[in-house]
């Protein structure tokens, strides 16, 4: 038969993927289990006919200028691609695809956990009893939240998974509203209930929790910048579970710290894996809640996300065009 691609694997990956890749390809898979270094990415993409990077990988220019002749596709392990730069790889005619669909709920789901443990103070409660010992009973006054239900949600990005969180949240009781590039269509819109806002100024004013679910663009850095930030109510929570340059970090911090927010719940950081030290000093002030970029964390998303990038790799190698294709003018 054909011969085989060989297909280059920047990280470690759940043992069934593994195998299905090994069958299917000359898969080259890391050992052990950490991101790869600049020196091996370089020799990966020289040799590989396909790349499967993932976040922790940074495909920029400089790097696929270093490409060999034989790379001609790079199928993304992972939704978002703000790692990658689409349009130089376009221009070295390499195609580049992702993992869609497959982690929308999951995220959505952890997106809720998000949602209700910072205005309810789960992480506190769970701390000070487990944690601490400090229970000493109840009382009428003690670790008190806001109430969820009737709350307004501005939902940032309402894509997949912008409307997945707003399925989930209509169910608690939240009332739904969304800033796009684009309305939705009517029938969600109507299903949902919800408020479309042209002006993310003009939402940002009025809502009780903004959850960010849009991309990381150029067009949405700091999309949350200080001055709209500082257009949100003092009352107000913000739940990101997207890409943490969407927001000015330093700007949310600042304004957690002064009192101007009152909590936020986060699983993406604007240097991940670094994570700002005055972030962390608010865990224990109750006033946020940090997850280490856990959002598609799940055994089944993985395994779904390994078979989607299997798909990707074999329909381009018959010929056809990739089903994720990531298109450089959408990015
Ligand atoms: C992954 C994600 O953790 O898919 C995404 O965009 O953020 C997560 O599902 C990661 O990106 C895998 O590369």
């Amino acid at each position: 038969g054909r011969k085989k691609p060989l297909v280059v694997i920047t990280r470690k990956l759940p043992d069934q993927v593994e195998t299905r890749m090994r069958e299917l390809f000359d898969a080259r898979i890391v050992v052990e289990d950490r991101p790869m270094t600049q020196p091996e990415l370089v020799a990966a993409v020289k040799e590989a006919d396909v790349l499967v990077p993932t976040i922790t990988d940074r495909i920029d220019a400089a790097l696929l200028a270093q490409a060999g002749p034989n790379l001609k596709l790079i199928a993304n392990f992972g939704n978002g691609v703000d790692h990658i730069d689409v349009a130089a790889a376009a221009k070295q005619s390499i195609t580049v695809t992702n993992t869609p669909n497959v982690l929308t709920e999951d995220t959505a789901d952890m997106t809720m956990g998000l949602l209700l443990t910072v205005p309810r103070r789960l992480t506190e409660g769970a701390n000070v009893l487990m944690g601490d010992g400090k229970w000493v009973g109840w009382s009428p006054t003690w670790m008190l939240g806001r109430r969820i239900w009737g709350k307004r949600l501005g939902i940032v990005g309402m894509g997949r998974i912008g409307t997945a969180v707003a399925r989930r949240a209509k169910a608690f009781g939240l009332s739904i509203h969304y800033h796009n590039r684009h309305r939705v269509t009517p029938v969600i819109e109507d299903e949902l209930e919800a408020t479309y806002w042209e002006s993310l100024d003009q939402m940002l004013a009025r809502m009780d929790i903004i959850s960010v679910n849009c991309p990381s663009t150029p067009a949405t850095f700091h999309l949350l910048s200080a001055r709209r930030l500082a257009l949100m109510q003092p009352s107000a929570y913000i739940v990101n579970t997207a890409r943490g340059d969407i927001i000015d970090e330093d700007a949310m911090i600042q304004m957690l710290q002064e009192g101007k927010l009152a909590g936020a719940g986060l699983d993406v950081f604007e240097h991940e894996p670094a994570v700002n030290p005055k972030l962390l000093k608010l865990v224990g002030k109750g006033k946020v809640v940090l997850l280490p970029h856990m959002g598609s964390a799940t055994i089944e998303g993985r395994i779904d996300m390994g078979e989607k990038v299997i798909i990707n790799i074999r329909t381009f190698f018959d010929g056809h065009r990739p089903p994720d294709r990531v298109l450089p003018e959408r990015v």
